[in-house]
């Protein structure tokens, strides 16, 4: 009878209790994590510096070098600078803004990806104007963004995905919604800043093109033509090729105050909860449905929908961010890190690359500051620890070829230190203050803008609504 009590106590142990321990001596002390992710940060930045220095991306295994185009647009250092702020890092950050001002210039005969460049290249500059007050990095920002508008002159103003930095010419026909939607905010930025509202502009003109096109059921796909405006699929969810253009409705509302942009969300969200969220097994998705009749098509989800917890949290709707984010760490447990997309139903690994990707980190930080439950600090511990485990490497951190096997791939994308670091330094640093989350809207790749800077009716002027 003892053996057997001694033995369900052991097995209670090493099943219960001892998963866990590990994470909970890492909370007892924050503070030693948030230094822990600091001194990371550094060493992946001086391995920036060291081994790809004035190129786009650092490769972490053979400590070498790649540009996304024929030459490097500097996305990495650009991307980097307001994590390196954030975390005090500030003589690493002002030789960046020295670099920028002193050696970078955008006249290049080069197409590149209007969405990706404006999250990262405009973002990040309009960032560095936030923390420096440096007039020759808004100037930067301004070129930049004068080079991409020529994207935004299509037939709906549904911006093209390619455009070149030199000649403004444009190509590509059909973008993803994310590509078409995700401008409002760096706009709204640069015409605050600037004074001229044709930024923002342009930026709306193509969130509002896409809510016009939704269907009776309130719902959008998820690729369109630029020219026509027709959609080209008619896939409806909040998965990677939508997500950002949810995220910059409520944010870029919240940022500046334009009602046009509360009443898309208000009307969207609404049909999302309805016709995309599904309980299954017991869990809470967000998959595919087709926009016109509302039918559950695929239950594939990616790992950067793991976003929208954050999201609905910064909307107020706490108990679906709850559920939803303990879905995303089932997923996450299913391998020890995420692969690129998974099928809840067909329980399958779809795509099994990780790419030490933010988006179930930035949610799980926004949960624990808006629900304060310290599990949320927990999950974070346990995703670091876990991103130590098989992504570190002698020289950075880097990506993940298949999570079912852990085999690494020698990439280190520019998002890992602008948003992955920043949200595992902000989350472990919460409680000792210091950044004040309320105070601030991060764009999509985690830039942060402080809110109490923007003056309404300057708001209003600038950009001109
Ligand atoms: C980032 O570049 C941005 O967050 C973007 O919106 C989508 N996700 C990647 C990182 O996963």
């Amino acid at each position: 009878m003892t053996n057997k009590i001694l033995r369900y106590l052991g097995i209670f142990l090493i099943v219960v209790i001892f998963p866990f321990s590990n994470v909970f001596s890492q909370t007892e002390d924050l503070s030693k994590l948030a230094d822990d992710v600091r001194n990371e940060t550094k060493r992946t930045w001086d391995a920036y510096k060291k081994y790809a220095w004035g190129h786009d991306v650092l490769k972490p295994i053979s400590g070498s070098y790649h540009d996304w185009y024929k030459e490097s647009l500097y996305i990495s250092p650009i991307d980097a600078y307001s994590t390196l702020q954030v975390m005090g890092l500030k003589k690493e950050a002002r030789e960046i803004e020295k670099y920028i001002i002193r050696h970078v210039d955008f006249d290049k005969d080069m197409d590149v990806k209007v969405f990706e460049v404006n999250i990262r290249i405009l973002g990040g500059l309009l960032a560095m104007y936030e923390w420096s007050g440096n007039k020759k990095v808004l100037e930067k920002a301004r070129d930049f963004a004068d080079r991409m508008l020529p994207a935004f002159n299509t037939p709906t103003g549904i911006p093209a995905y390619w455009v070149n930095l030199r000649t403004g010419e444009i190509r590509g026909d059909t973008v993803n919604i994310a590509e078409a939607g995700t401008y409002t905010f760096e706009m709204g930025m640069l015409s605050y800043y600037t004074g001229d509202p044709k930024y923002y502009q342009a930026g709306k003109k193509a969130t509002m093109a896409i809510f016009d096109r939704r269907s009776d059921l309130g719902l959008i796909g998820d690729i369109i033509d630029i020219q026509s405006g027709e959609w080209v699929s008619e896939s409806s969810h909040i998965c990677a090729g939508v997500d950002s253009y949810y995220e910059y409705l409520y944010k870029s509302f919240l940022m500046f105050g334009d009602a046009d942009l509360y009443k898309v969300w208000a009307e969207s969200i609404g049909p999302v909860n309805r016709y995309i969220a599904e309980e299954y097994e017991g869990r809470l998705w967000y998959g595919r449905t087709n926009m016109y009749n509302g039918e559950h098509t695929s239950a594939l989800i990616s790992l950067y929908d793991a976003f929208f917890p954050a999201l609905l949290a910064l909307s107020g709707d706490i108990d679906r961010a709850e559920r939803l984010q303990s879905t995303w760490d089932y997923v996450w447990d299913l391998y020890g890190l995420e692969p690129t997309s998974y099928d809840y139903k067909k329980k399958e690994v779809g795509h099994p690359v990780y790419n030490l990707n933010p988006e179930i980190i930035e949610s799980a930080y926004y949960l624990y500051h808006f629900a304060g439950d310290k599990k949320y600090v927990n999950m974070a511990a346990k995703y670091w620890k876990d991103i130590n485990t098989y992504c570190r490497t002698d020289i950075a951190f880097t990506s993940i070829e298949d999570v079912t096997t852990m085999e690494q791939r020698d990439y280190m994308a520019t998002y890992f230190i602008a948003e992955t670091l920043k949200y595992f330094y902000l989350v472990f640093s919460h409680d000792k203050g210091g950044f004040d989350f309320d105070d601030h809207i991060f764009n999509t790749e985690a830039h942060p803008f402080i809110r109490s800077r923007i003056d309404p009716e300057k708001a209003a002027r600038n950009l001109g609504f």
